[in-house]
């Protein structure tokens, strides 16, 4: 059975007040089906549960969206980068509605989606403890990959490879349309980004890794350290002075605990790990909001039941359920 937190939030002051948004998108990448698991998060009764055994009181509009209003007639590549008007829209709009939560010191909680969303929420959400609190935030980052590509270093050309270059400012674009709405103000430093969980980083990100000092926790170290003392270290980077916004790509997890992903790495954290990695954040008080992406309900009929049940425990974990 599951109570409500007891934990004290540290920078949010509507601590029970979760404003949710749901994001039906998958135009980050080239696989159909990401953009259904907000219905199938929400069917499998994510938000009850939040609501009924959590406590939260949800502020969410009922919808899914999948921004279509806002997508372009006509998306040529651009720098490499697949669909780049139809992401930058949409995660221009999610900024907004992520913001709009944030900035009332409100939980925010984003279901994507493929991790191209991210571009969004975080903007959102760095922009909104600027204004409120005056500070940067820290983003934790788990996910088999590190989906830091600049566009000419990515092979893909799937913008969901690539989310944290824009976010960090590594990755620049002038066209207005093409990233051009993010600002100074949405940004995060790379000195306050943390992995947890790679194990499919591509040459140039390892460079840009090591460049930049960026702090990573791969599976190896996982392995070597336990996922107690890893996830103690990348909370020690990040001190406790800091909110944080909680990025979380179900591959971080091994397929054999969520299979049905757009693009599933072996040897990844197993379920417990995931949700060890959200209660300890909840547990720092500091957690503002948090993305749930790439569960892709369709790409494996044995699977998509498991993979769903997975992702619900790590966001029900994040916002503070406990084993006892
Ligand atoms: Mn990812």
């Amino acid at each position: 059975m599951t109570s409500p937190s007891t934990i004290p939030q540290k920078f949010i002051t509507k601590g029970n007040q979760l404003g949710v948004v749901a994001v039906g998108f998958s135009g980050g990448q080239c696989k159909q089906g990401v953009d259904a698991a907000p219905s199938a998060l929400i069917d499998a009764g994510i938000l009850n549960q939040l609501r009924d055994d959590l406590d939260y009181e949800i502020h969410h509009d009922g919808k899914i969206h999948n921004y279509t209003e806002f997508l372009p007639a006509s998306d040529p590549d651009h720098r490499g980068m697949k669909q780049p008007r139809a992401v930058s829209a949409v995660t221009e709009q999610l900024s907004k509605q992520v913001y709009e939560h944030a900035r009332e010191s409100k939980m925010v909680l984003t279901l994507g989606g493929d991790h191209s969303i991210a571009i969004g929420t975080i903007s959102g959400t760095a922009k909104a403890v600027r204004e409120r609190l005056g500070r940067e935030m820290a983003v934790i980052w788990v996910d088999a990959h590190a989906d830091i590509n600049r566009p000419e270093d990515s092979e893909s050309g799937n913008i969901h490879g690539m989310p944290l270059s824009f976010l960090t400012g590594l990755a620049k674009e002038e066209q207005k349309d093409i990233f051009g709405w993010l600002g100074p103000e949405h940004l995060i430093s790379t000195r306050k980004l943390v992995y947890i969980g790679l194990r499919d980083v591509d040459r140039a990100e390892k460079q840009l890794l090591r460049e930049h000092g960026i702090k990573a926790f791969s599976m190896h170290d996982v392995d070597k350290y336990g996922i107690g003392r890893v996830v103690e270290m990348a909370l020690a980077h990040i001190g406790q002075d800091t909110p944080i916004h909680l990025s979380f790509d179900v591959d971080g997890l091994d397929p054999q605990w969520a299979p049905s992903t757009g693009t599933p790495v072996r040897g990844g954290l197993t379920l417990r790990e995931g949700d060890f990695i959200a209660e300890c954040v909840h547990e720092t008080g500091s957690l503002i909001a948090m993305d749930l992406v790439e569960v892709n309900p369709s790409l494996e009929t044995m699977g998509a039941s498991e993979t769903i049940r997975a992702g619900c425990s790590l966001v029900r974990s994040a916002l503070g359920d406990t084993l006892l």
